[in-house]
């Protein structure tokens, strides 16, 4: 009998129901009213749950988004797929994209998020089964230079100081109002972004979960500025106000170039092609390197603009597990503070797996987004990176663990109170039910 943390085959059934209840045709939701267009690292997660049910599939929802990719290279934060039936703000006309690249089959924001989608096309070919591999072999060849593309925008436009760290521009590159934003997000000058209406928070009918007006004033006046910048990454790098080397976002691309490389052969990569995914894991492990305080076990992002480090305790923290540092020393000292009081060691967690904020942060807050709730995507990401670290027993303890926090109502949600365990945010998220169909998966 699989161990299915509590769920059961029923609990599989319903996460593959949560898919489908999203797919709206070659796409998939992100969520079925929160967010109802095509997220980039949503889709990654979402292309893994559907590996688990069709490869073919899966490797739709990827080749879609990539379609939506820009000539940088860069794969926007969100491609507005859904009709006038479904709003959403703020919607393409905040961003105007159309008026600097024309060229793309759909609206999108001028923006990106953490490059998840190479490990998703890992996952997919681990589990294409033997009958459909040449075709699918096929699909992954044709796709693979444009993921390269995108890791080439991120190790170049995004790290004009080949520092081996990715700049992010704003809040939404990922997690949105997490306190590792506040000061930054509080320099920025004059900000007026003019009348809107937010839609968020009546969907979810507890504001208090959401990011605040005062966060929101700030997002919508970054975004102006990066419309008037016309998205190009000069220009942002010299005039823009907020540029953050973002540890967790870097330490994702250096998971995602091992994983390009893991597809190297399959893929058919050339020699040039390898040796320079092989050059940005390198750089992208010294960067994060440089980051890493060994005394207090914390990497810290570092503000360009102000610069200065933002030292919180945070999920991003442990950029260096996320990236499977080849760092012995550095990989003891973060799984201590792991299970330390700050984080999964909390006495008063319900489940031991890692919050968003550590409950210790003065800016912790247990129901309110990336300010303190657990995400079952980042839990994910660490689970996968805990078993390629060798720390298996904890990751098999950190997937049951998440597996029964999410099974106890079938909800799907897209966060969870650390303390008590309840399910917050939007229900039937779609990354929730894809993670949870990998982990089913490797509990049996
Ligand atoms: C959240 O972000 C969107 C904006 O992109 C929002 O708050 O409206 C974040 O959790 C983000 O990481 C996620 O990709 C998105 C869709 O799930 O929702």
């Amino acid at each position: 009998m699989p161990d299915s943390g509590g769920g059961g085959p029923a609990l599989r059934d319903r996460a593959a129901a949560v898919l489908h209840e999203n797919d709206a045709g070659g796409w998939t939701r992100a969520a079925p009213r929160l967010y109802p267009h095509q997220w980039s690292w949503d889709s990654a997660f979402i292309a893994i749950g559907w590996a688990h049910l069709d490869a073919g599939r899966a490797l739709t929802e990827l080749e879609g988004l990539f379609a939506a990719q820009w000539p940088t290279g860069m794969v926007p934060h969100i491609v507005f797929r859904a009709g006038p039936d479904h709003p959403y703000f703020p919607g393409p006309e905040w961003w105007d994209v159309s008026a600097v690249v024309p060229s793309l089959p759909a609206a999108t924001t001028g923006i990106c998020q953490p490059p998840v989608h190479a490990l998703a096309v890992r996952r997919i070919w681990q589990l294409t089964p033997a009958d459909a591999r040449p075709a699918i072999r096929a699909r992954i060849q044709a796709l693979y230079p444009r993921l390269v593309a995108w890791h080439r925008y991120l190790a170049t436009e995004r790290d004009p100081e080949a520092s081996g760290l990715v700049t992010t521009y704003h809040p939404w590159e990922g997690t949105d109002n997490s306190p590792r934003w506040d000061r930054a997000l509080a320099r920025i000058q004059a900000p007026d972004p003019g009348p809107y209406t937010r839609l968020d928070e009546s969907e979810l009918g507890d504001p208090s979960q959401r990011p605040t007006n005062w966060d929101y004033d700030r997002y919508l006046t970054l975004v102006e500025l990066l419309r008037k910048y016309r998205y190009d990454d000069g220009l942002i790098y010299q005039h823009y106000p907020f540029l953050i080397k973002d540890v967790f976002f870097s330490a994702v691309l250096v998971a995602a170039n091992a994983a390009l490389l893991d597809l190297a052969d399959v893929a058919g990569a050339s020699d040039s092609d390898r040796e320079t995914l092989a050059g940005w894991l390198d750089r992208g492990r010294a960067g994060l390197a440089a980051r890493f305080d060994a005394r207090s076990g914390l990497c810290a992002d570092y503000d360009v603009r102000a610069k200065e480090d933002i030292r919180l305790r945070t999920f991003a923290t442990f950029a260096p597990l996320f990236a499977r540092t080849a760092d012995a020393g550095q990989r003891d000292v973060q799984l201590q503070l792991l299970d330390s009081a700050d984080f999964c060691g909390h006495p008063g967690l319900h489940w031991r797996l890692l919050p968003s904020t550590s409950p210790a942060e003065p800016a912790f807050e247990s129901r309110t987004y990336w300010r303190g709730p657990v995400w079952p995507v980042i839990n994910w990401l660490l689970t996968e990176a805990l078993t390629a670290l060798g720390a298996t027993d904890r990751a098999a303890q950190m997937r049951r663990e998440s597996l029964a926090q999410i099974a106890g109502n079938g909800d799907f949600a897209e966060y969870y109170e650390p303390f008590t365990g309840e399910h917050l945010g939007s229900q039937h998220q779609s990354w929730t039910a894809a993670v949870t169909l990998d982990w089913l998966s490797a509990a049996s």
